[in-house]
């Protein structure tokens, strides 16, 4: 993993000349800032190194997280539920559904079906109020999870309960996943948020017992599914439980992935959780905070494995209403994808589930699902799935301005996708410089809404060509995917 090489940059005017002017981009400078320039109309310029490649993103990129408990109604995950299957299909071809979450502490796997109805037809995000005891998933559920896989052409990251079930259960329920879901499961992880155990744990437990625990239920596992591979640590935000796990990831080599999760802001009703703190350039994180980079890269480079974001969100304790469920949260999704990926993070996982407030799909088999804003964020960021990013400079008076550019394969030498995206209330006019600039015709699709807070009439869709080299201006709260 190189350093972090997609910059936005926030600028003031006379910082904004001098750092166009070092980068040789004057007549771009010139234009950009211009005569006559209203104070509304924000400037960038976007300047992309075609020779100087990030990251290309997996084609399993994209994925959904949703609750481990949704599995004690075996019909929800399952080949009838055909609405569903479609609108993953929708957000990829090939995406990955992640199971685990707080829930997946309190589940216990059997091999018989519980008499009687299921407990509830839909489970949403886990909260602190959420009741979650008792739940069962069979064999049955399995079957019908396998069958909504294949039909969804999806894999599965499958978690399994570290923090409340035993080694016994937890390798019945790891060789029955094996066996059932077959080329489906891409890993199995052992354990969600082992970091929060605290309320599970005597006080003192830390990462060396994390690890020991941990290592006692993989030999288990092994010892009857020698073939079974593994992600983890799935951490809330301790970096010392991915470190601990990263320097035991080389002597286990059916160790695939690394993984974490990352909530932008929470918990949800606490003061500061707003739509600006959401679209600024680095909400307050109460997760994974910006400064963990580095240390996600050297656990990376220690494990010499990828790490994906296996559950993220707008908000933790099931989201904000009016924030996590609004227009913001699908630009703050496709922003943070895209931020991620120029990380060389190999995938991320929206979590949600039933009626889930920042769920980018909600609803239930009998009542109809519906898409959330969250799912055209998703939408846009997976046109760079299979693409090769490339080093990008915006040069921007904010940084609530952000930029992508990418190269997909088989179609020349050149950037051919650019994404920009804009977190603010004044329109953007930017200059694409040098080989992404002169005569290039680009097809434009434009992820907008008519209202930052808008809840529904989300678009991400194609928009009518502008008049030849008139310039690009993105739309107040608006992002743009340019492609040639
Ligand atoms: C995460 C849990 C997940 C919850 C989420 C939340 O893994 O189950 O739904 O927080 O609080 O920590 O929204």
């Amino acid at each position: 993993m190189g350093t972090v090489s997609t910059r936005q940059a926030c600028l003031n005017r006379r910082e904004f000349m001098t750092r166009v002017a070092a980068a040789g981009m004057v007549a771009v400078a010139e234009r950009a800032i211009g005569q006559g320039a209203h104070p509304p109309l924000l400037k960038a310029a976007l300047h992309v190194d075609e020779n100087a490649e990030i990251y290309t993103l997996p084609q399993d990129f994209t994925g959904l997280s949703y609750e481990s408990a949704q599995l004690a109604n075996p019909t929800f995950f399952s080949a009838a539920n055909t609405q569903l299957i479609a609108m993953f299909r929708e957000l990829s071809p090939s995406g990955v559904l992640r199971l685990g979450g707080g829930s997946s502490e309190y589940t216990t796997f059997s091999e018989q079906a519980p008499t009687g109805p299921p407990p509830f037809e839909t489970f949403g995000p886990d909260t602190s109020k959420t009741v979650k005891k008792g739940t069962v998933t069979t064999s049955l559920a399995l079957r019908n999870l396998r069958a909504f896989l294949d039909a969804a052409h999806w894999t599965c990251l499958y978690g399994l309960n570290l923090g409340q079930g035993t080694q016994g259960n937890a390798t019945v329920e790891a060789e029955a996943v094996h066996r059932i879901l077959g080329p489906r499961l891409l890993a199995l992880q052992i354990g969600n948020e082992p970091d929060s155990f605290g309320h599970l744990r005597p006080a003192g437990w830390g990462p060396d017992d994390y690890i020991r625990e941990w290592t006692a239920f993989h030999g288990a596992i092994v010892a009857r599914v020698p073939d079974a591979k593994f992600a983890g640590p799935d951490i809330s935000n301790k970096l010392s439980y991915l470190t601990a796990f990263a320097r035991i990831a080389p002597e286990h080599p059916d160790i695939i992935l690394l993984t974490g999760h990352y909530y932008a802001m929470g918990p949800a009703g606490r003061p500061g959780i707003t739509l600006d703190n959401l679209l600024s350039a680095h909400p307050r994180m109460t997760t994974l905070q910006w400064s963990s980079v580095p240390v996600i890269e050297e656990a990376m480079r220690a494990a010499r494995l990828p790490f994906r974001v296996s559950e993220e969100n707008s908000c933790w304790n099931g989201g904000m209403p009016g924030i996590s469920d609004v227009f913001a949260s699908a630009l703050w999704c496709a922003d943070v994808m895209l931020h991620f990926a120029s990380l060389g993070f190999c995938g991320v996982n929206l979590h949600g589930g039933g009626m889930g407030i920042y769920s980018p799909i909600v609803g239930s088999p009998a009542a109809g699902f519906s898409k959330r804003p969250e799912f055209f964020g998703i939408q846009f960021a997976q046109r760079f799935a299979g693409a090769t990013l490339l080093k990008s400079d915006l040069l921007c008076e904010s940084d609530r301005v952000t930029a992508y550019a990418a190269r997909r394969a088989g179609r020349g030498a050149r950037a051919d996708l650019v994404a920009i995206l804009n977190k603010t209330d004044s329109p953007v006019e930017v200059t694409l410089a040098g080989n992404l600039g002169g005569k290039r015709h680009w097809k434009r699709m434009q992820l907008s809404a008519h209202a930052v807070d808008a809840k529904s009439g989300i678009e991400f869709k194609p928009i009518a060509e502008s008049r030849r080299r008139a310039p690009l201006v993105v739309a107040p709260y608006c992002a743009v995917l340019l492609s040639d």
